[in-house]
């Protein structure tokens, strides 16, 4: 089938990411034809930038505006649509889909969400005056959901790394061998700095990787400029492709990560977490990240559940660092539970699967 998928990338980056690692399933994964429309091309091919050249050369990567320029002519029209998040799609664009012959189904791939009640609103129809059929397909963790996005699965997590993406090659000549190892991609407004702090006092080497631009994040929170203990070394990366960021990750003992992308991507790297979920005013997240506690601890010891949500709500390491054996083989189950729930292909085949 033809995909046109809309990306707009209303802040950061996720957006980009999700329609990104959607396009490379379907094609890659599936034989499925997709073009991408974006309004920011810039982000969108720097994040792509580490994909398999074939795998790349096998999605049309175009700008926001050229899915108009041809709407007079209905046989570019695809059998499916999907609008990213709800953007709207732009009305010329919809305007040559009403003369279309065949007309495709509308899908409007929402948020990631472990709420229960997901379950009810997931491919539901959304009656429109225009008379194109559109659903919602929401992605999720349960059977009765849409599904996750997975690919490319990365390798169980291994720390001794045979090949080292270029872009990382200044930040890894630089990594102590007897230290532990933590990335960090969050967003401003948590206690960073002494968080930090707390964490070079627990007496360990830690090499600290900090997402692109987060340097400066801290310095930001640098009022009383303390110094950070002499056990942690500070190791700025730049931004990287999508392909390396998930390979610091699987990389790395710990990680911070924020959005819902770089959330799965730390699951899948079986590596105990953070998540820095993205903030809402009225906050929604609170509750978005109490569900996905629910699901992610079911299993767990009373103490590593504790643990756990203590550092998922900033407590201080020196506060948890206790249950990091046990949450460390949490991490790895979880990795495996997730897989086994999603062998039937994730998002990407659950959504083929849907269509048909
Ligand atoms: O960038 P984000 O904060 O995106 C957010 C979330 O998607 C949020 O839910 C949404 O509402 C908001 O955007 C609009 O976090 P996320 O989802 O983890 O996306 C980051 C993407 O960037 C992910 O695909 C990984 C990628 N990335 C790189 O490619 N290189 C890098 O160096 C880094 C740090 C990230």
């Amino acid at each position: 089938m033809r995909w046109d998928i809309f990306c707009r990338i209303v802040d950061n980056y996720g957006d980009a990411g999700v329609c990104w690692r959607l396009a490379r399933s379907l094609s890659s994964l599936h034989g499925q034809t997709v073009r991408i429309f974006c309004d920011d091309l810039p982000t969108l091919n720097l994040l792509a930038s580490g994909t398999d050249e074939a795998v790349k050369h096998q999605i049309d990567i175009q700008a926001w505006e050229a899915s108009y320029s041809n709407a007079r002519h209905p046989v570019t029209a695809p059998d499916v649509v999907i609008e990213a998040f709800g953007c709207d799609l732009p009305e010329r664009y919809l305007a040559g889909l009403f003369i279309a012959p065949i007309k495709p189904i509308i899908i409007n791939l929402e948020y990631l969400s472990a709420e229960p009640w997901v379950a009810e609103f997931h491919a539901k129809a959304s009656p429109q005056s225009h008379g194109i059929a559109k659903y919602f397909f929401f992605p999720g963790f349960r059977d009765d959901v849409g599904g996750l996005l997975l690919d490319p699965i990365p390798p169980e997590g291994h720390l001794v790394a045979k090949f080292i993406p270029e872009d990382l090659k200044s930040a890894w000549s630089k990594l102590r061998p007897n230290a532990k190892r933590i990335s960090i991609f969050c967003y401003p407004g948590i206690p960073l700095r002494p968080w930090l702090e707390d964490l070079g006092k627990l007496g360990e080497n830690v090499d600290v990787l900090l997402a692109h631009g987060h340097s400066e994040l801290l310095n930001a929170y640098d009022e009383q400029a303390v110094q950070l203990p002499a056990t942690l070394q500070l190791l700025p990366m730049p931004f990287v492709s999508q392909d390396d960021y998930d390979w610091v990750l699987s990389q790395c003992d710990f990680n911070i990560v924020r959005g819902e992308d770089s959330f799965i991507r730390a699951q899948l790297a079986g590596k105990p977490f953070i998540w820095h979920i993205y903030p809402q005013e009225d906050r929604a997240h609170e509750v978005k990240l109490a569900a996905f506690l629910d699901l992610y601890l079911e299993s767990a010891s009373q103490d590593l559940r504790l643990s756990a949500i203590a550092a998922m709500t900033w407590a201080m390491p020196s506060e948890w660092s206790h249950s990091l054996d046990a949450w460390n083989a949490h991490a790895k189950a979880w990795r495996a539970h997730l897989l086994e729930k999603q062998a039937d292909g994730g998002l990407a085949a659950r959504l083929l699967r849907f269509i048909a």
